[in-house]
């Protein structure tokens, strides 16, 4: 039989990797279909809502709940002393810590979580809030950590004990009641040996401050359980729905086949939705209290203030080199302002995430990072916000040192880059801070961004406009700024990440039908980054069926495999390679059944995109259809029927994505107002499998990135009330301030993961921070700058001018 169709043509047929597919989910996204946990309505369903702490630190001398509970629709009013008997009021959190779930004799920051009223709508149990009368008796309050560190007053009274020793915490010794843990990498001796006899040291400190993520659909559950059948059915905002399962079993005691947890849609995570959260627990408990379903959903101000928030760390570097630019060292220590409970999201065996990355994209011989984690009088979570674990911090960090360090070599920041970065030969290579990055080809990247941008044209031009600007010819100054990021994502190989103890490994089920059309389910939760469309293109390519005939589910624990979820960037790496492995065990039993179809020896046919071919004679064949057909309907000798496969898939590494970003500021020095007059962001996460959701995703990672380096900040005062708890205060980036990005990349597969493919989605934040606030700090460098904190709002940034005395 003559194939009417070209191979190309059938190649553009499956819409497989490479392919600019459009988004599947979009269709019922841009049409208002989409079910989120707040449109799940359950007959008989009531309503929660939360009494909240207005003070950072106080003692709770009485609660009392009788007007609440006379308002006609409220059923229930819980606090802790009646999650008490269940052992309830207490959860563990994912970072070895404990955290209240509601206000056990104190509350340690403003908004905590105090007592869970429980109506027949939500006005009603808002109103009933209202009506709780919580006698509060203030206590100090601590905002910063150094100052935590000294303080008599112990935030954490659980964590001393009666002889006022103080036990050992999750990540071992503690120096002091408000002290979490110290984490250390590297060698400390050797490198503050090479760096007290180095020629060139540069020094700096820096704040990473405060942020959150605020994804636009806030945090939110519904429990239903069903006394008669004993089935717990949870609907979340999770991130990693069968990790909650597993949590939610271990603390109720109902056995976990017992319980089904549910991700429905969900409106953007950005790792805010990692954590398990006071809201989670009460309702649970209101619908096993009161035998109906119980949903609670936080509003803005809510998921502003109590939920996961990100950053808040306070970074001090040393960095040494030679009279050439060559690095010879690095040191770093950490003060991580962890809030009131210490609630990161990371794999155990790192409280201070992947940190140890902190020596970026450069050869560097010998490091040291030391990391103190302090509790404070400020809401509990960390980590989260397209950050990869930390790596945003360290990028920000090595990122900002190398500028340092221009300054004080008196050298161009973008050749210091060059003569330090992990040259291509040098991979795998071993960082001194102990991660093995699996590939990377810098220098070609960054060629290309500078050339692309014309890097010495905008030098020269910044050298003139310096030059105007001192002749009093303009009052905008012009800032280039540079970023050279590595990520580490794909966490992770179990042997040394996992959660709570369960190992980070992802899976994939597919199950092609009769017809040749498929199902496939795995461990991740897409929260709008389009798995659905870009699973199915994985899956296509493999085996052999056209994208649009695989539906792609995800986080309904009752059906799909067991997997830790999506943060991280981690989906791609590993569940995506389970989804490539799976593939390839249809494809070895659709091997078989060709063989006996076309009535050859197994190793007599091949794969050609969309069939099987006998070796030598392309137009005898078996189409994937014909074969999953057959698969059900022949008796075929020594096959079980059927066309399914499962993998779990443990990466034996993680993955390592870089990119090399440029972006051109000017700077009205009166108005400290910042325009970005271009950005360009080169990428490369590996083999691409949807270039056009890359791009978005760097859309989205980038005007994140200019949000936190431009405005975006928690800020508490000294009473520890949150400053910036509506979005009047908080800065959520518009099309107005955002700029028209320019995207480019080079692939460097990745020569573990079968595909070859990195993770991408917090790629363009943690390379995007530093470039927006160095090119902010590029603008003032003519003038004196050496450092200034994020974020560069139009205040701070008048401020710098005016401390640089450019308004005189
Ligand atoms: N990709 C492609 N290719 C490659 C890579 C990748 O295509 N090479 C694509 C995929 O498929 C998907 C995406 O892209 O779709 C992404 O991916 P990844 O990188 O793997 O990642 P994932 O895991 O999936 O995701 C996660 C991320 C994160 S982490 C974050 S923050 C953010 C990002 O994602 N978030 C979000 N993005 C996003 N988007 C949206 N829309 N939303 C959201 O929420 Mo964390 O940890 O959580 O903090």
């Amino acid at each position: 039989m003559k194939d009417e169709i070209s191979r190309e043509e059938r190649v553009a047929g499956l819409k497989g990797l490479g392919c600019s597919r459009k988004r599947v989910e979009d269709a019922r996204f841009t049409q208002g279909k989409g079910n989120y946990v707040d449109d799940i309505k359950l007959p008989g369903m009531l309503h929660g809502d939360f009494v909240r702490s207005p003070y950072a630190h106080a003692r709770i001398k009485s609660i009392n709940i009788d007007a609440a509970m006379a308002l006609p629709g409220v059923t229930a009013v819980l606090t802790a002393k009646d999650l008490e008997p269940l052992g309830l009021h207490w959860m563990p959190t994912l970072a070895g810590d404990k955290q209240m779930v509601l206000a056990d004799g104190k509350v340690l920051f403003q908004g905590q979580e105090v007592a869970f009223v429980v109506a027949s709508d939500r006005y009603v149990a808002a109103d009933a809030v209202e009506l709780v009368e919580v006698d509060y008796e203030e206590l100090e309050v601590i905002v910063d950590p150094f100052k935590s560190l000294q303080s008599d007053v112990v935030l954490r009274e659980d964590l001393v004990a009666d002889d006022g020793s103080i036990p050992n915490g999750a990540h071992g010794p503690r120096k002091h009641p408000n002290h979490i843990f110290t984490w250390e990498a590297g060698e400390e001796e050797a490198t503050n040996q090479v760096i007290d006899n180095a020629a060139v040291v540069a020094e700096a400190e820096m704040y990473y401050h405060r942020t959150h993520p605020c994804p636009l659909e806030t945090c939110g559950s519904v429990a239903s359980m069903d006394k008669v059948n004993g089935k717990l059915t949870l609907w979340g905002t999770f991130q990693a729905p069968h990790v909650v399962r597993t949590v939610a079993s271990l603390l109720s005691g109902i056995e976990e086949h017992n319980i089904r947890v549910v991700s429905p849609d969900i409106g953007g995570g950005f790792g805010n939705k990692v954590g398990v959260y006071p809201g989670y627990i009460c309702s649970i408990v209101a619908s096993i209290v009161t035998g109906v379903p119980v949903k609670w959903v936080e509003d803005r101000m809510e998921n502003l203030m109590s939920t996961a928030f990100a950053r808040d760390y306070w970074m001090k570097g040393k960095i040494s080199a030679t009279k050439e630019g060559k690095i010879t060292g690095l040191h770093c220590h950490v003060t991580a302002d962890h809030g009131a409970f210490d609630a990161c999201a990371d794999p155990t065996k790192f409280p201070a995430g992947f940190m140890n990355i902190c020596t970026g994209s450069y050869d560097i011989p010998v490091a040291y990072l030391g990391v103190d984690g302090v509790y404070t009088n400020k809401a509990p979570g960390g980590v989260s916000y397209r950050c990869s674990f930390r790596v945003t911090e360290a990028v920000y960090f090595i990122e900002r040192m190398i500028e340092v360090l221009a300054i004080e070599l008196n050298m161009d920041p973008a050749e210091l880059r060059s003569i330090n970065f992990i040259k291509k030969e040098q991979f795998p290579y071993t960082a001194a801070l102990g991660w093995e990055y699996d590939s990377g080809d810098y220098q070609t990247a960054w060629d290309k961004a500078l050339k692309a941008v014309d890097y010495k044209g905008l030098r020269a031009e910044q050298a003139e406009r310096v030059e105007a600007f001192k002749r009093g010819e303009t009052r905008k100054v012009m800032g280039i700024g540079l970023s050279f990021f590595t990520e580490i994502v794909g966490a992770g190989p179990v042997k040394n990440c996992d959660i709570l103890g369960m190992g980070m490994f992802d899976s994939c089920e597919i199950r092609i039908h009769p017809t040749g059309s498929a199902v496939a389910r795995l461990g991740t939760i897409s929260q709008g980054q389009g798995h659905a469309t870009t699973f199915a293109q994985i899956l296509a390519t493999e085996i052999g069926l056209s994208a649009e005939s695989i539906t792609i589910e995800e986080g309904d624990t009752d059906t799909a495999p067991y997997g830790l979820g999506t943060y991280g960037s981690r989906s791609t790496p590993v569940a995506g390679a389970a989804a490539a492995m799976a593939g390839r065990k249809i494809r070895a039993k659709a091997q078989m059944i060709a063989a006996y179809l076309l009535e050859v020896h197994d190793n007599d046919v091949e794969f050609d995109v969309d069939r099987f071919v006998v070796k030598g004679v392309p137009e005898r064949f078996k189409t994937m259809k014909e074969i999953a057909y057959a698969a059900y309907n022949q008796a075929i000798p020594g096959l079980e029927p059927g066309l399914e496969a499962v993998s779990y898939y443990d990466p034996p590494n993680m993955t390592y994505p870089f990119g090399a970003y440029v972006c051109v500021m000017d700077i009205d020095v009166d108005t400290g107002v910042p325009e970005i007059r271009r950005f360009y962001a080169l990428d490369d996460c590996g083999t691409r499998i949807n270039p056009m959701v890359i791009e978005g995703q760097i859309h989205g990672g980038l005007t994140e990135a200019l949000a936190v380096a431009l405005g975006q900040e928690i800020a508490y005062d000294d009473m520890g009330n949150v400053k910036t708890a509506t979005l009047m205060d908080f800065f959520l980036p518009t099309a107005w301030e955002v700029p028209n990005y320019e995207t480019d990349f080079t692939v460097t597969p990745s020569p573990h993961h079968p595909i070859g493919a990195k993770g991408v989605g917090e790629s363009p934040h943690v390379g995007g921070v530093p470039c927006f606030s160095n090119a902010v700090q590029d603008a003032f460098r003519p003038f004196g700058n050496r450092h200034t904190n994020m974020p560069h709002d139009h205040w701070r940034i008048w401020q710098t001018a005016n401390n640089l005395g450019m308004h005189d």
